[in-house]
C-alpha cells in the first residue's frame, strides 16, 4: 500500500517538474487576446422573467452582454434576455415550443437543451447539429419535451467563457397529471454558480484557448441565481419544492439547509421511484435535484455548501412568523414518503436488461504529457484494474474521489485545452475522445461500464453527460442502485466504476462527454448514432 502511494506520489512529481519545465506552448500570437471586460454602455443585469409557454408558441432569445456589481466590483457578464439566470421558461410535458436565438455577445454560440429529448436537429452542437451562430445572427430552435420536471439550456461552445459568465436558464416542464408532484406552495428554481475574482474584477478569459483544464475554473464567489447574497421569503406552513441545478464550470455541491428536512423526490429526468428524507445533495455540474420542503417554524434558513475544506452560505430562507397556513393535513402528506408506480412502471421494461454485460467500457484518463502513452497506464487499465478495490483505497489517500476545491491554483491556471489533454477511452477498440464513435438503432438498451482511473496523473470527478437520451445508473462500484431516476449526467467519482444503462430512443448524431467546461475543451467527448 504505502509502496503504491510513493510510487504515486513520485509520478505526480514528475508530472509537475516536467510541467513546470515544459518548452511554452507555441502561440505565434503575441500576448493572448483577453475577452473584453469594459462596463461601458451595457445595461444592468434584470431579474429572470417567468415565462409560461403553450405548445407552439414562440419566444424571442437574445444573448448579450450585461454588468452588475459582484462583491464591490462592477463587471461584464452576458445574459439571454438582460438576465442571469435566463428567463424561466415555464412549458407543458409534451408540447413542443419554438425559441429564435439572437446572438449579440461577439463570439459565435449555440443553444443546448440540457436533458431534453428534443429532435436531433436543435441540440445545438456545432458542427454536428448545426452552424455556428454568428454575432447578429439569428437561429431557430424547435424543443420538444417529453419528460415533466426541470431541465437547462446554455451554449454549446466556449462554456468555459459564456456559461460561465451567466448564459443559463431553466426549462421547467409541467407534468400531465395533476398529482405527479405533492400540491406544493411554491415552486422556486435555483441555479447554483460561481465565479472567480481577481483583484481588478474577474479574472481574464482569452479569446484563443480555454485555460484551467486541468482542474476546471474554481469560482471564488459563490452565486445563487445569479446574487451573492440570494434570498427569499416564504410564508409559515408552506410546502416549498426547489428546482435545483448546478450550472457551474467545474464545482460540485453538497447543499443542505439546515433546521428542516429535505425530501428528495426528482432529479434529471423527472421523479424517483421513491421519495427519500435526506441530510444533504450532492450536486454535480449540469445535474439537477427536485427537493420538497416544508417551512413550519418561522426562522431565517440557510441553503449550505458544506465541503470537507470549506463551508458557504449559498443563500438564506427567511420564514416570516405571520399568521401562514401551517395545517396538519399538509405536514402529514410531507412526511409520507411516497413510492412512485409511474416510474416504477416505466422502469420495469428495462430491468431485464440490468445483468447482461456491459456493451461498450470506457475509461476516463489524463496525458500530462504523453509520458504514459501506452504505457503502464493503459496496462493498470486492460488489466481488470477496475475491479481492484486496492486502487480505489490508494484513490483515497490521493485524492478522495471529489475535487472540491481548487488545491493547486497555480498550476491549473497554467493549464490549457493544449495541454494536458484530458480522455475517454474505449477499452474495446482502444479509441479515444473524437475517434470514438459508436452506432445503435432505435430502441437499443445499452449498458455502458464507466471506469474513473484512480492511478491516473490527476485522478478526479468528472460528470458524464449523454445528450438527447436518458439513463439510469445502475451501479457503482458493484453496488446496484436501489431507488432509479432517469438521469441524463452522472457524476463519476475518482477511483470509481459506474454502470449506466441507456435508453437509445432517440434517433440521431448524438455527443457525450465531461460536463466540466474546461474538460470538455480538453477533448473529453466522443459521438454516437441512434439510426431510426
Ligand atoms: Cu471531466
Amino acid at each position: 500500500m504505502k509502496k503504491y502511494f510513493a510510487v504515486i506520489i513520485a509520478l505526480i512529481g514528475l508530472a509537475v517538474i516536467i510541467f513546470i519545465t515544459r518548452p511554452a506552448p507555441d502561440r505565434t500570437s503575441q500576448t493572448p487576446q483577453t475577452f473584453p471586460s469594459s462596463t461601458e454602455g451595457l445595461p444592468e443585469a434584470v431579474m429572470p422573467q417567468v415565462v409560461r409557454l403553450q405548445g407552439g408558441d414562440t419566444f424571442e432569445l437574445r444573448a448579450f452582454p450585461v454588468k452588475k456589481t459582484i462583491a464591490g466590483k462592477e463587471v461584464r457578464l452576458l445574459s439571454y434576455n438582460g438576465s442571469i439566470p435566463g428567463p424561466i421558461l415555464v412549458a407543458p410535458q409534451g408540447s413542443e415550443v419554438t425559441i429564435n436565438l439572437k446572438n449579440e455577445i461577439g463570439i459565435p454560440t449555440t443553444l443546448h437543451s440540457h436533458g431534453v429529448r428534443l429532435d436531433n436537429a436543435f441540440d445545438g452542437v456545432p458542427g454536428v447539429t448545426q452552424k455556428e451562430i454568428a454575432h447578429g445572427e439569428t437561429f431557430t430552435y424547435k424543443v420538444r419535451f417529453p419528460d415533466a420536471g426541470v431541465f437547462w439550456y446554455h451554449p454549446h461552445m466556449r462554456e468555459d467563457y459564456s456559461q460561465e459568465l451567466g448564459m443559463y436558464g431553466n426549462y421547467l416542464i409541467s407534468p400531465l397529471s395533476d398529482d405527479f408532484w405533492l400540491k406544493a406552495d411554491e415552486e422556486i428554481p435555483l441555479f447554483f454558480d460561481d465565479l472567480l475574482l481577481g483583484e481588478n474584477g474577474l479574472e481574464p478569459f482569452y479569446t484563443d484557448h480555454v485555460d484551467r483544464t486541468l482542474m476546471g475554473r474554481f469560482g471564488n464567489v459563490m452565486f445563487t441565481n445569479g446574487s451573492t447574497e440570494y434570498s427569499t421569503n416564504v410564508a409559515k406552513g408552506s410546502v416549498v419544492r426547489f428546482f435545483m441545478t448546478n450550472s457551474s464550470n467545474t464545482r460540485v455541491y453538497n447543499l443542505s439547509i439546515p433546521g428542516v428536512k429535505l425530501k428528495l423526490v426528482g432529479a434529471d429526468g423527472g421523479k424517483y421511484e421513491r421519495e427519500q428524507f435526506v441530510d444533504s445533495i450532492i450536486l454535480a455540474p449540469s445535474e439537477r435535484a427536485i427537493v420538497e420542503v416544508l417551512f413550519n417554524k418561522p426562522g431565517s434558513y440557510r441553503i449550505m455548501h458544506t465541503g470537507p475544506q470549506a463551508n458557504y452560505v449559498m443563500g438564506k430562507i427567511d420564514v416570516a412568523d405571520t399568521p401562514g397556513t401551517p395545517s396538519p393535513e399538509k405536514a402529514a402528506k410531507f412526511e409520507a414518503v411516497g413510492t412512485n408506480e409511474d416510474v416504477i412502471k416505466d422502469i420495469d421494461s428495462f430491468r431485464l436488461y440490468f445483468n447482461k454485460p456491459a456493451d461498450k467500457r470506457i475509461a476516463f484518463t489524463i496525458d500530462m504529457m504523453g509520458m504514459m502513452q501506452g504505457g503502464s497506464m493503459m496496462n493498470m487499465m486492460s488489466s481488470d484494474g477496475h475491479n481492484d478495490h486496492s486502487h480505489g483505497a490508494m484513490m483515497g489517500a490521493v485524492s478522495a474521489g471529489i475535487e472540491w476545491e481548487d488545491h493547486m491554483p497555480e498550476m491549473n491556471r497554467l493549464s490549457t485545452d493544449e495541454y494536458p489533454s484530458w480522455k475517454i477511452v474505449d477499452q474495446d477498440s482502444g479509441k479515444q475522445n473524437m475517434d470514438i464513435v459508436w452506432n445503435f438503432k432505435k430502441g437499443d438498451v445499452v449498458k455502458v461500464s464507466v471506469f474513473n482511473d484512480p492511478n491516473s496523473m490527476h485522478p478526479m470527478q468528472h460528470p458524464l453527460h449523454f445528450h438527447g437520451q436518458r439513463f439510469l445508473i445502475l451501479s457503482r462500484n458493484g453496488v446496484r442502485t436501489t431507488n432509479f431516476v432517469w438521469k441524463d449526467t452522472a457524476l463519476i467519482q475518482a477511483g470509481e466504476t459506474v454502470e449506466l444503462l441507456v435508453d437509445m430512443s432517440n434517433p440521431g448524431t448524438w455527443m457525450a462527454h465531461c460536463h466540466i467546461a474546461e474538460h470538455l475543451h480538453s477533448g473529453m467527448m466522443f459521438g454516437f448514432n441512434v439510426e431510426e
